[in-house]
């Protein structure tokens, strides 16, 4: 009765299959939600593979399985949270060790790694990854740790992975990315070469903006353990309601996502048209700086996130995210329903006055899976 998959098959057959054999007592054809916060022993350390609901759960095995097969990983663990599953991948190094992280990561990152893991005596470096010279420079025998996003929030700067990677791996640190923005659908890093990957699965992997949830794959099984001691003792688990509900989010991960890409597509070229509109990243634009490397390590589209500036003059940014209709004016991405907002003040504060701050006029929005003329037509009539 096993509805395993074979490796070969397709994203979208294992994004539906991988993890998810009906239930062996009762057939049940969803993975159902283990409620439970332990399991009966038959004898001491006599059990059928759970013990207790902080170690593991059937639910969250199936959620853990299916996303590791769709980043091409041998497992998965999974965490409350994007920032829970950053700070356990964190707590593999020690005192002394340094990180090179990209310019420009979500504020929460920075905050976590400027704030809070920098009192633990980790050192970071923040560089531009988009500039080989830059990045040899911020090597240290010390680094241990390469943290990329790309595309980069919210700059949506490309970093190519595969040449990052090579020249962390002769250096001696493990490469991890945060492939939140792209999706596994995208984009998948461990292919490139990284050692580890990440995600907020409260975006696209959840994608209904109804669950707070963190991920990470790997191939390494000595991580692997290291990861998995690290999740059960310190104990930044999800629980199993929410790991059910990125479970299904993950089935429609493929439609979703190419419904984002081609409507993020054409807006973003819409906007370039319009006269109030300064300049517009997105790496599916031709011009866009990181166009040629997005090109050769994302597939079936650019994404559906788009920054963009204003020209002087005209609307204030804070009045246009305050505009809209469609667009609500809200933390967070990667949701079925499209976002508005302005990084400086709200999910890139914490960058303020630092050497990664955010242009404050910085318009970010997350593209979502509407009719692509109203979403037009809703950002037209608040831009005017
Ligand atoms: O919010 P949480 O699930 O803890 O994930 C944190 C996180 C990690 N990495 C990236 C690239 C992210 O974008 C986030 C969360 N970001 C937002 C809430 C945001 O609006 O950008």
């Amino acid at each position: 009765m096993s509805s395993t998959p074979d490796e070969s098959a397709g994203f979208g057959t294992r994004a539906i299959h991988a993890g998810q054999a009906p239930d062996p007592t009762t057939g049940a054809v969803t993975v159902p939600i283990y409620q439970t916060s332990t399991f009966v022993q038959r004898g001491v350390g006599e059990h059928q593979g759970y013990e207790y609901a902080r170690t593991g759960n059937p639910t969250r095995t199936a959620y853990e399985t299916c996303i590791a097969s769709l980043e091409g990983g041998a497992w998965g663990l999974a965490f409350a949270s994007g920032m829970a599953a950053i700070d356990t991948i964190l707590k593999l190094l020690s005192a002394g060790d340094h990180v090179v992280v990209a310019d420009d990561v979500y504020g929460g990152t920075f905050r976590l790694f400027d704030k809070v893991l920098s009192r633990f005596g980790i050192a970071f470096s923040f560089v531009d990854l988009t500039d080989p010279a830059a990045f040899e420079a911020a090597l240290r025998p010390t680094t241990r740790i390469v943290w990329i996003e790309t595309p980069t929030n919210p700059m949506l700067k490309i970093v190519d992975i595969a040449a990052v990677s090579a020249r962390a791996k002769a250096a001696g640190a493990w490469v991890v990315v945060d492939n939140t923005f792209a999706s596994p659908y995208l984009q998948q890093p461990l292919a490139l070469g990284a050692d580890l990957v990440m995600h907020s699965a409260t975006k696209y992997l959840g994608g209904h903006s109804d669950v707070v949830g963190g991920i990470v794959v790997g191939n390494d099984g000595d991580i692997e353990a290291r990861l998995r001691f690290l999740q059960n003792a310190a104990g930044a688990v999800p629980g199993p309601f929410d790991c059910w509900l990125v479970l299904r989010g993950l089935k429609t991960l493929a439609l979703r996502m190419r419904h984002h890409c081609v409507n993020a597509q054409a807006i973003a070229e819409w906007l370039e048209d319009q006269p109030a509109v300064a300049h517009v990243i997105y790496p599916g634009l031709p011009g866009d700086a990181g166009h040629a490397v997005a090109a050769r390590q994302m597939r079936h589209g650019f994404g559906g996130m788009i920054s963009f500036t204003l020209r002087p003059g005209g609307r204030s940014a804070r009045d246009v995210v305050a505009r809209t209709r469609y667009f609500k004016l809200a933390e967070s991405l990667g949701g079925v329903e499209s976002l508005i907002e302005l990084p400086s003040a709200m999910t890139h504060l914490s960058t303020a006055d630092s050497d990664i701050a955010v242009p404050v006029d910085l318009i970010r929005i997350s593209v979502g899976i509407e009719d692509v003329a109203d979403l037009m037509a809703d950002l037209d009539q608040a831009l005017s």
